[in-house]
């Protein structure tokens, strides 16, 4: 005959294997599931490091920030020039105007010796720029809205300094290179124009009628010399732009 004890015994021991069998099975499951998260988890950083090497790649090998210089951080010597902010949208601190006499010097050596203004442009990559003035026709006139106080004299010291329309490239006088522009230009000035009436605008150009954009191109980093010089009077100039190419 079976004693008690020893049923007390034996259902115990039965008890107990089948609470650990019971945890092992649980911790085995628990184990696996840990692991597809940790799997998942995984692949998730995974998309994410792409996505980070994407943007790290795209930053390093293809990013130039654009170089701006505000028209205002230079205190122009001809007082002439006159530090405004009526116009609103105008970036940094505010805009020059000039309110002296329109410059066209026509037929003339005497371009950008009135009232010019020169700014220093760092540029910590070498390469080609596409050169923007950013501008407002700040003064109506109603028969040529498009047409009248819409252009600036505009020298870069680069190590070339051009303009491009399709196969044409032009130079200004003064730079020794030929072709030159149509129109005036000359000490190394381009006549930069736009034709755009009633908003402040990026668009630039030089050469009467056959609208050329505006370049320079500089061989090794450093610090370069942009001038600007009153042409028409009440040309807004907000800031001078360069677009790494
Ligand atoms: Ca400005």
């Amino acid at each position: 005959m079976i004693s008690l004890k020893r049923v007390v015994v034996v259902v115990c021991v039965t008890l107990v294997m089948m609470v650990l069998y019971s945890c092992s099975e649980s911790a085995s499951a628990k184990d696996q599931m840990e692991q597809v998260d940790e799997e998942q988890s995984d692949k998730k950083e995974e998309e994410v490091d792409e996505n980070e090497d994407d943007g790290q790649e795209e930053s390093v090998s293809e990013k130039v920030d654009p170089i701006i210089i505000e028209a205002e951080t230079v205190t122009p010597s001809d007082d002439r020039w006159k530090l405004k902010t009526e116009l609103l949208g105008f970036s940094g601190s505010g805009y020059l105007v000039w309110e002296g006499p329109e410059l066209f010097w026509k037929g003339t050596d005497n371009i950008g010796k009135i009232g010019a203004v020169t700014y220093d442009v760092a540029v910590k990559k070498e390469g080609t720029y596409k050169v923007i003035l950013r501008t407002y026709i700040a003064k109506e006139n109603p028969e040529k809205p498009n047409t009248e106080h819409n252009d600036t004299w505009l020298k870069v010291v680069a190590d070339d300094f051009y303009a491009i329309r399709d196969a044409s490239k032009i130079y200004p006088k003064g730079t020794g290179k030929q072709p030159n522009p149509k129109g005036e230009n000359g000490n190394g000035f381009f006549k930069a124009y736009m034709n755009h009436n009633g908003a402040w605008t990026e668009v630039i150009g030089t050469s009467d009628h056959e609208f050329h954009t505006i370049y320079a191109s500089f061989d090794t980093p450093g610090v370069y010399k942009v001038t600007i010089a009153p042409r028409s009077n009440y040309h807004a100039l907000d800031y001078i732009k360069f677009v790494y190419q």
